[in-house]
């Protein structure tokens, strides 16, 4: 296909498709590592990672020759009959994260559908609710995707609105709050409580000390499931494998998701001890793509690259540069106020006494110099790079970040 301009490109976008984004003015063509390049060649450092799914970087080399090896022998066959890549991708992953058994979805919603699904059902099989009883409890500002169920739990506007009625069995509580969790918790209908250790959309809030070692503990006391949503904080984006690994907070059920695949294609997984994975039977949950050959081939290579790169250990050491370098940043400017994350996980608040689209436009600033972020709620922006970016590199980036938002002040 010969080069188009990136102008074409937005009104191809705008003419031909459904009008369900807002992205930043940019049209990428080429990602390789920690960079973006657009279709007029201009390169980018990427702080976004697409929302944590290129925690690897763009196109890992590993990650592409798995892709390729496996596209060439055999890419789907459905779950009617068995092949010879899952066995081997679920033996891998249930050692890796310690549970007995995974349930292979795509995307990550799926793996919060099938976590709730699992819940429902090992409530009414093993913790004795009767029958459509069963609840799930969730944080006030949490994100688990935009199926319907999911937007059920929602209490922001933006998710929910327009879309009812409902999916009813869900109750919100606030977040980083243990005394509203134990009074949630004392109804016998209630069979699990899903929760973001850090929740990503709402701002990248993270909880006090303790909060998800004090989810543990009253799920033990009220015989309730603990299920983390680990899609945006897994796979070593908060500066460990997991982000409940920070605690002694083992969930009962792991969604992940995202950078699972390294950004490559859609592959989300679900963990469980065979205890509650068991409840569901033969024929009760499934989907065409899940556990299919190349996104399992995929998914080992993408979860290896993790491992042998020590992503974990560099999201860590480059998330305290970054919040160090930001700290003091803020300590003299007028605009950025509260610096925040683990990891490579982390978000600049801006004041928000200014006008609501500032971090709009510091953001087209940023790409204008060469970095890509994008606001989440309003005055917040996340800045998330691929975990394998360099101190040099993130000092760079540092500097692009404090220019820009300076030239506002
Ligand atoms: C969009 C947000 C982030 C997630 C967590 C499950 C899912 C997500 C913690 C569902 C997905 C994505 C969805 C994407 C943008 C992005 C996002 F801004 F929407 F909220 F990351 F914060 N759990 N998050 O963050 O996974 O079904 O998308 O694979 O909808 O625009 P999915």
């Amino acid at each position: 296909m010969s080069k188009i301009s990136s102008k074409y490109a937005i009104e191809l976008e705008d003419k031909y498709g459904a009008h369900n984004y807002h992205p930043i003015p940019v049209v990428l063509s080429k990602g390789e590592g920690i960079h973006l390049w657009d279709l007029e060649g201009k390169k980018y450092f990427d702080f976004l990672s697409s929302y944590s799914a290129v925690n690897q970087g763009h196109c890992h080399p590993k990650i592409i020759k798995s892709l390729n090896e496996q596209s060439k022998k055999l890419t789907l066959t459905s779950r009617a009959f068995y092949n010879d890549v899952l066995g081997d991708f679920e033996k891998f992953i249930t050692e890796l994260f310690k549970y007995d058994k995974v349930l292979p979805m795509n995307t990550g919603v799926e793996g919060g559908e099938t976590a709730n699904k699992l819940a429902r059902k090992w409530g009414y099989e093993k913790k004795g609710i009767s029958e459509n009883k069963a609840k799930i409890i969730f944080a006030n500002g949490n994100f688990w995707g935009r199926t319907l169920a999911a937007i059920s739990t929602s209490d922001d506007p933006l998710s929910y609105k327009g879309f009812g009625p409902y999916m009813p069995g869900y109750e919100i509580i606030p977040y980083n709050d243990l005394e509203s969790l134990e009074n949630s918790l004392q109804d016998p209908n209630v069979a699990a409580f899903m929760v973001e250790p850090i929740q990503g959309e709402a701002g990248v809030i993270v909880p006090d000390e303790g909060y998800l070692s004090g989810i543990r503990n009253l799920c033990d006391k009220y015989n309730v499931l603990f299920i983390a949503d680990e899609v945006q904080t897994g796979i070593a984006r908060t500066g460990k494998m997991l982000a409940t690994d920070f605690e002694d907070a083992r969930p009962d059920i792991l969604i992940l998701g995202k950078a699972l695949s390294g950004g490559v294609l859609p592959v989300s997984a679900v963990l469980a001890d065979d205890e509650v994975m068991m409840c569901i039977k033969p024929g009760e949950h499934g989907s065409t793509f899940g556990g299919n050959p190349l996104s399992c081939a995929v998914a080992k290579t993408a979860l290896e690259v993790v491992e042998e790169e020590s992503l974990a250990k560099n999201a860590a050491k480059m998330g305290e540069v970054f919040r160090g370098r930001m700290q003091k940043f803020i300590e003299f400017s007028k605009l950025a106020k509260i610096v925040r994350g683990k990891g490579l996980l982390n978000a600049i608040v801006i004041d928000s006494s200014v006008e609501s689209d500032k971090a709009w436009n510091i953001c087209l600033k940023l790409k204008d110099n060469g970095l890509l972020a994008k606001p989440t709620h309003g005055n917040i922006i996340r800045f998330a790079p691929p975990l394998i970016i360099n101190q040099q590199e993130i000092e760079e980036c540092c500097n692009i970040i404090e220019t820009t938002i300076k030239s506002f002040e």
